[in-house]
């Protein structure tokens, strides 16, 4: 079995982090196992197999492989998915984490996120969890170090951000985290960079979680989640949490996503080319206003992003010129971008934020942000680069 402690590369380990031939018969991939429960010899008596809930092989196959990538210390001696857990979707890996904090936590968040996930803090927790929350723009460290007082139990970053791209100084986070609010859990959504272009247990971080709907299952087939504890103490309280709170991934779907996986390292170079050469080109449009991309030299974090990310992945958002009947004709008009949620995967796709993933944020907020009617989100895919931009081209013209 690979050891998900010696530091293969990362090409290598999206092939063989954490796996093994199955034991009976050698096959070169995990089965999905199925069975929702397994036999017991007698009364407690079993192979450390009870529930499909608590324990599954396919499950465990999928949570080894992300905790080797994101490099957490756990082994497998320690805990059987050493410290990597997946869930039903992002959003469901996001709950079990506010589960770790106890009722009326303060919790520090960046201010731009995801729309589901704010919508998770400030209209579903905020209430049932009595969460004191903060929103901070941890780009700007003198916001970020006010708002991190000694209270602060949970601090829970995005970075490239969703969806205007800020790059957040990771480092810079744990360093003043220690100094201000010792006791924090250091959590980061690493969705948007994907474990090929940053690790955040690495600089410091005690946990990381992703939509594997994104870019580690990377073919719009399957919704899911997971999480990565740094310890083996925050291992057991995450591994407690699954089972205890239940919405756990299926073994369908984690064998789905594993082989996914298997093709990270290569998507995400072709993701980062288009990307790379997407920005570039909306950059030189008359049309565009503004564009968001880490690996701008007009990215207000590019020397940043340079240093913290080994890759600038798929992900352009740009402010058209003009108004909503400007940006609805853009979207209108795609042909090979597809006009919907999500991102990450294979195919291009175009996202409205406004009106789409971030509806649910109050427009006040949006506007204080910059989530405009015009801005538009690109996810770039792996198509060849010269449809994608003769795509954007037209659009822009009917635009
Ligand atoms: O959709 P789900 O698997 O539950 O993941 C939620 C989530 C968490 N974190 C980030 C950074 C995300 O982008 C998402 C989901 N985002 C979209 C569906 C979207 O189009 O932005």
């Amino acid at each position: 079995m690979s050891d998900t402690k010696r530091a293969q590369r990362p090409a290598t380990q999206v092939i063989h982090a954490g796996q093994r031939p199955e034991a009976t018969t050698g096959a070169v991939l995990p089965p999905i196992f199925t069975a929702a429960t397994y036999v017991q010899a007698s009364p407690g008596e079993h192979k450390g197999f009870e529930y499909t809930r608590s324990h599954n092989p396919t499950r465990y196959a999928l949570e080894r492989m992300v905790a080797g990538l994101e490099g957490s210390s756990v082994s497998e001696e320690e805990d059987p998915s050493c410290g990597g857990f997946a869930f039903a979707s992002g959003l469901a890996a996001t709950a079990t984490l506010l589960d770790l904090l106890d009722q009326g936590s303060r919790l520090v968040a960046m201010d731009d996120l995801y729309g589901g996930t704010r919508r998770q803090f400030s209209q579903v927790r905020a209430r049932s969890q009595g969460l004191d929350l903060e929103y901070v723009d941890m780009t700007d460290p003198d916001a970020c170090r006010q708002a991190l007082t000694a209270a602060t139990r949970m601090v829970w970053v995005e970075t490239p951000t969703n969806p205007l791209m800020k790059v957040v100084d990771l480092a810079a986070v744990v360093a003043i985290a220690r100094e201000t609010c010792p006791e924090a859990l250091l959590v980061c959504d690493n969705t948007f960079a994907s474990p090929m272009a940053q690790n955040p247990l690495a600089l410091g971080f005690d946990l990381v979680m992703h939509s594997t709907t994104k870019y580690l299952n990377g073919h719009s087939d399957v919704v899911g989640g997971v999480v990565v504890a740094s310890t083996l103490e925050l291992a057991q309280r995450v591994r407690f949490l699954q089972n205890a709170v239940g919405a756990v991934m299926g073994p369908f779907d984690a064998y789905q996503t594993l082989r996914g996986i298997k093709t990270l390292a290569l998507r995400i170079e072709r993701h980062s080319e288009n990307g790379q050469r997407v920005a570039e080109f909306l950059e030189a449009h008359d049309n565009v206003e503004q564009v968001y991309y880490p690996g701008l030299p007009s990215h207000p974090q590019y020397e940043l992003a340079k240093r913290q990310m080994r890759f600038f992945g798929g992900m352009v958002s740009f402010r058209l010129a003009g108004n909503l009947d400007n940006a609805r004709r853009f979207c209108e008009n795609l042909r090979v971008f597809q006009l919907a949620e999500s991102l990450g995967a294979v195919e291009s796709l175009c996202n409205h934020p406004a009106i789409m993933t971030h509806a649910s944020v109050p427009a006040e907020t949006r506007q204080k942000l910059g989530i405009s009617d015009t801005l538009v989100r690109l996810s770039v895919g792996v198509e060849d680069i010269d449809d994608l931009l003769e795509d954007l081209r037209q659009a822009l013209a009917e635009a």
